[in-house]
């Protein structure tokens, strides 16, 4: 039962970018994956809705610093 989230995340420039938001979102409890592309400004999560939510996704890419909304 987990569910998988693309988010778009906006500002990235560099690999490195990319690679601070999956560690962020990582440290969260209940991630599974966690796919960023920098290239496409795009997010793939799959968590464990019971342990984390895409409110709390968000606010972890934006506590890195890129603005970030739920596509799909
Ligand atoms: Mo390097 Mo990506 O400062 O912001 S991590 S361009």
């Amino acid at each position: 039962e987990a569910l998988k989230v693309l988010f778009s995340v906006i500002g990235m420039t560099c690999s490195a970018c990319a690679g601070s938001v999956e560690k962020a979102i990582n440290r969260l409890p209940g991630i599974r994956e966690a796919v960023v592309d920098v290239l496409n400004n795009r997010a793939q999560v799959l968590y464990n809705p019971s342990l984390v939510n895409e409110e709390t996704i968000c606010e972890t890419i934006e506590n890195v610093g890129f603005q970030t909304t739920v596509i799909k």
